[in-house]
């Protein structure tokens, strides 16, 4: 099976997640705590990854899958997805339109294939190894994705986040924050970090960073980073992940990634 082919696979089901999610967006929902009470999970979430699941095994019955609310399957295979069926859940539970379906394809532990979609804006990022990232718009235009050359911090519009046990955690993001936010020129905390990824690559944030991510949360924004000719390292600068591994993580255009991790 080809990799175009299995990229368009996952196109399909990201957008047929993305409408089940968009249905649940806009319906009642049901509500339950997972880690923490700041860390949630609704009947859309578990569906939405059942959905995807069912699709996955479907289509690639030989691969493995890790999601965001079922966990790891057992096993041993080259190929593993990893799933956020609603990265952003807190946006989508509180009602704030920014979240979306993150799918990504790793092969030997290497970015093979990466799609996330935002149903509200009906913005479908993608791409896969060597072969370039886009986002196709609401209207079907299809643009390729080139993150940003800027390489000081007051041209920098930056994103990032805050891990869900930062009531309790060292590593809550504070004095990072509180040492960049007077030195680039805007920061957001937008509350998706696939989207965040994602806007890197389209080069709509100059950078990247948050803690205690999942691979689920960022495989597909990884992707798409590279493939727009961003960088994505470790907070330490080290190159990318062994996948098993929580990621602290930083990704931006090439010229910024080295003036970020001075600063973190
Ligand atoms: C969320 C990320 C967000 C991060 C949260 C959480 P979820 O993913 O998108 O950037 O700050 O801690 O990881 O839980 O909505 O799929």
């Amino acid at each position: 099976m080809t990799q175009a082919h299995i990229l368009e696979t996952a196109k399909t089901i990201a957008l047929e997640a993305g409408e089940l999610i968009k249905h649940g967006f806009e319906s009642d929902k049901s509500i339950d705590l997972k880690s923490s009470t700041i860390d949630l999970v609704t009947n859309y979430d578990r569906a939405a990854e059942a959905l995807i699941r069912q699709r996955l095994n479907s289509a690639f019955p030989d691969h493995l899958i890790v999601g965001e609310e079922e966990g790891a399957d057992e096993g041993e295979s080259p190929h593993v997805w990893y799933v956020d069926p609603i990265d952003g859940t807190t946006n989508f539970t509180h009602g704030v339109p920014f979240f979306c379906v993150s799918i990504a394809m790793y092969t030997n532990n290497k970015p093979a294939v990466g799609v996330i979609y935002d149903p509200i804006q009906q913005e479908l990022f993608y791409g896969s190894a060597g072969d370039g990232a886009f986002v196709q718009s609401s209207s079907g235009t299809i643009k390729q994705l080139q993150t940003t050359n800027t390489a000081t911090l007051n041209q920098a519009l930056l994103g990032t986040g805050f891990p869900y046990d930062r009531a309790t955690s060292d590593l809550d993001n504070l004095e990072q924050i509180s040492r960049i936010v007077k030195q680039c020129r805007g920061l957001r905390r937008l509350g998706s970090a696939a989207l965040d990824l994602a806007y890197v690559a389209a080069g709509r944030l100059d950078g990247y960073w948050e803690f205690k991510l999942n691979m689920y949360d960022v495989g597909a924004g990884i992707l798409l980073v590279q493939e727009a000719g961003g960088v994505v390292c470790n907070i330490d600068g080290g190159t990318p992940f062994t996948p098993a591994d929580v990621v602290h993580l930083v990704a931006s255009g090439p010229e910024l990634k080295d003036v970020l991790l001075n600063q973190l």
